[in-house]
């Protein structure tokens, strides 16, 4: 019998659990605030495999995707605090198999002792239909956080796309070439319910990153590093927006229009046009 921790010696595990200690690290993570989920690699289901034990029920998500039949995904635990998942990941985080009708999961690793996927696991999966379909298979990651200069400014600026992506872009220099696409914004809603996981999977098919109002950040990406990436540089880009309003003193200049499409121009980036002035 090989012991189950053995797993989490295998490099998507440990890239996994160091996602979540990083966004505990920079305070995103209040209590069971927040959630991942990653859509794994065929080899890295192989690799994984002898640890996978498949006798748990399947149980029905109230969504459905045809695309993601029979993929697995590591994914945090309901109520746990993404905080605890380097301490104990096999109570904190799991690895479930979806079925063949893309309809339902089952727990085959972790989430020891009576664990079930995120809340929000209806809204991750929806998202990773939309993303997979989106970025022809790319897209792997969904990474919700509570960035609390993101949250603030959704008290602030008008919950509108344009308008929250230029105060973006021209908060730092490399924002535009970061997410070109700009970001999406949801309005206030219920969290965890099937309404709100609708809406983002919306605007997921043209955005990779969303703002929750008064909620946090939703972001996607093809690996650890550039989900939590871009959900970093979002969340700066906020905080430096914040700290010059909070400065009480006018703006006396910023990136303008004719400076941001240089940036594209010479990175070789496309911006959304509708964006620009
Ligand atoms: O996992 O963040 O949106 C707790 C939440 C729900
Ligand atoms: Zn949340």
């Amino acid at each position: 019998m090989v012991s189950n921790l053995g797993i989490l010696n295998i490099e998507v595990l440990r890239g996994y659990v160091q996602m979540c200690s990083d966004g505990w690290q920079q305070g995103w993570h209040e209590r069971n605030g927040g959630n991942l989920t990653y859509r794994m690699k065929p080899n890295e289901v192989e690799k994984c495999h002898m640890f996978f034990q498949t006798e748990r029920p399947w149980m029905p998500m109230g969504v459905q995707a045809a695309n993601l039949a029979g993929e697995y995904f590591i994914t945090t635990g309901s109520g746990k605090f993404l905080r605890n998942v380097e301490l104990k990941p096999q109570e904190n985080i799991g690895i479930v198999q979806i079925n063949e009708a893309g309809d339902s999961w089952r727990i085959v690793w972790g989430l020891e002792n009576g664990g079930q996927p995120t809340s929000e696991f209806p809204s991750h999966f929806l998202n990773h239909s939309v993303r997979k379909e989106a970025t022809d298979g790319a897209c792997r990651v969904i990474y919700h956080a509570h960035t609390p200069a993101i949250i603030a400014l959704t008290y602030l600026l008008p919950l509108d796309a344009r308008v929250f992506t230029r105060a973006l872009w021209q908060s730092a220099t490399e924002c535009p070439v970061v997410f070109p696409g700009g970001v999406g914004v949801v309005p206030w809603m219920v969290p965890g319910g099937p309404a709100i996981a609708r809406a983002t999977s919306e605007l997921m098919k043209e955005y990779d990153a969303a703002v929750w109002a008064h909620h946090g950040l939703f972001c996607s990406g093809a690996d650890f590093d550039l989900t939590f990436g871009l959900m970093y540089t979002i969340e700066k880009a906020a905080e430096i927006y914040l700290k010059v309003l909070s400065s009480g003193q006018p703006i006396l200049q910023t990136i303008t229009d004719d400076d941001l499409r240089a940036i594209a121009h010479d990175f070789g980036v496309t911006l959304r046009e509708e964006f620009l002035d």
